[in-house]
């Protein structure tokens, strides 16, 4: 959001995260929705009954000052009290129950909205908490995606094919001269707490993919013996590598004929163009450095995303500070799949970097700590309890996040062997300076 943030903006998002949890839990039956697909994520009838309950804590409690929809089951909602393989044994409300529930709890929500000054606390200037509030349940729609990618049988979900690159561009770097830059926000209105405070940052000179790596390219990485190398990779990767018997993406096969992918459903060739996807962090690692690179540093991501040399200032987007639309990146689950590289040169950053944001998120080498300044807001349980943990940071979005939950200094992070995400990575390497 930019300027002057309007109800009816916040109605917009808010009407639109709701469509698409909508659309993931109506389109299978109530069995599927109670089942859980992977010991990896939560029912779907979970997710759907903690988006709710997100909602009644901050919007029709906090804010509001209502009285609570459902206090008897907020402990059922905590994501901390019950791991994501134990909720199917929870008493949770069913299928019905839960749809009814976050109707109620919406119902309550425009009322509170309508009643809202924008101003009166913290949480409520510029509707910083219905701002939150959409972005929980659309961050919940990706991880509801991620599901449906892991449920066995025919597809539940249609989707318009992601493009493919008129031409194959050079998968060449870019260099992004030494110089100060502005990493972070202090005025992104609805900037979570991880993201603050803007601070400057040195870096030396560095390159950087102008494009994520592509299937092709990891293609050549497998065929080179890359996952039988272990001095590609870090001693962690090559424990899990072998422990976890990996030898390929998530939800890929091969065979006599080439490699080939499940995506929601539907099996088809690898397509060489397009963003490599389902892979961990020790994978993205590995490859990296059988390329003669290394991932990027946080920092570098960010800086190759947003900082405008000529300006001199950071930007919202790489594109500049304008919302994304369809001609500057695959977000919000339009096409269910990266789009192939080349196909968003409107969305190049300042430095001439491509599909930054969505397509796949970004595996970067930082781990997950507080920036200068931080202050947990407004719940210590969002970011501040997982800084220092075995986490890295993963940046720009995939085509299964929505805009509102994604800009250039939006931090996303899991754990170096998710790879049921929709991850991918891009390389860099120094080049002056010490490595
Ligand atoms: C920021 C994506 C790591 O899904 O665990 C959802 C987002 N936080 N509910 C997650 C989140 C609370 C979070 N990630
Ligand atoms: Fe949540």
């Amino acid at each position: 959001m930019t300027g002057e943030i309007t109800k009816e903006a916040v109605e917009a998002v808010l009407l639109r995260a709701r469509e698409r949890s909508t659309l993931l839990t109506d389109c299978v039956d109530d069995t599927e929705l109670i089942a859980q697909h992977s010991p990896l994520m939560s029912p779907l009838v979970w997710d759907l009954a903690h988006i709710g309950n997100q909602e009644e804590l901050w919007l029709v409690r906090d804010v509001g000052g209502r009285d609570p929809v459902r206090s008897d089951i907020d402990e059922l909602y905590d994501a901390f009290k019950h791991s994501r393989s134990s909720r199917p044994t929870l008493p949770l409300l069913n299928p019905a129950e839960a749809r009814e529930y976050v109707r109620t709890v919406r119902g309550k929500v425009w009322d509170v909205l309508e009643a809202s000054t924008f101003g009166r606390t913290e949480l409520d200037v510029d509707g910083f908490a219905f701002g939150m509030i959409a972005q929980h349940e659309q961050q919940h729609a990706e991880t509801m995606l991620a599901t449906h990618q892991l449920r066995s049988g025919p597809t539940a979900l249609v989707a318009t094919p992601a493009p493919q690159a008129a031409r194959m561009p050079e998968l060449d770097e870019v260099t992004i001269a030494a110089g100060p830059f502005v990493m972070g926000t202090d005025d992104e209105p609805w900037a979570l707490d991880n993201e603050r405070t803007a601070h400057q940052v040195y870096l030396t000179d560095f390159a950087i993919d102008r494009f994520p790596v592509t299937n092709g390219q990891f293609v050549e990485f497998i065929e080179d013996g890359g996952y039988s190398r272990p001095e590609l990779w870090s001693r962690d990767g090559w424990r899990h590598r072998v422990d976890a018997k990996l030898r390929a993406p998530l939800f890929w096969e091969h065979d006599s004929s080439g490699w080939w992918h499940e995506t929601f459903g539907v099996e088809a060739p690898v397509p060489p163009d397009k963003p490599v996807v389902h892979v961990s962090y020790y994978e993205a690692e590995a490859y990296a450095s059988w390329a003669g690179k290394r991932l990027p540093t946080e920092v570098e991501w960010e800086k190759a995303a947003r900082w405008d040399s000529e300006s001199g200032r950071s930007r919202r987007f790489p594109w500049g500070d304008v919302s994304a639309d369809e001609n500057l990146a695959n977000l919000g689950q339009r096409h269910l799949g990266p789009a192939g590289v080349g196909s968003y040169p409107a969305g190049a950053s300042a430095a001439g970097v491509e599909q930054l944001i969505g397509d796949v998120w970004e595996w970067t080498s930082s781990g997950f700590h507080p920036y200068p300044g931080f202050r947990a807001f407004p719940y210590r349980e969002y970011s501040e309890v997982f800084f220092g943990g075995d986490y890295k940071v993963l940046r720009g979005g995939s085509f299964g996040t929505d805009s509102v939950a994604c800009r250039g200094t939006f931090r996303n992070w899991d754990h170096p062997i998710r790879r049921q995400i929709f991850s991918g990575f891009r390389c860099a390497r120094t080049i002056s300076g010490r490595p």
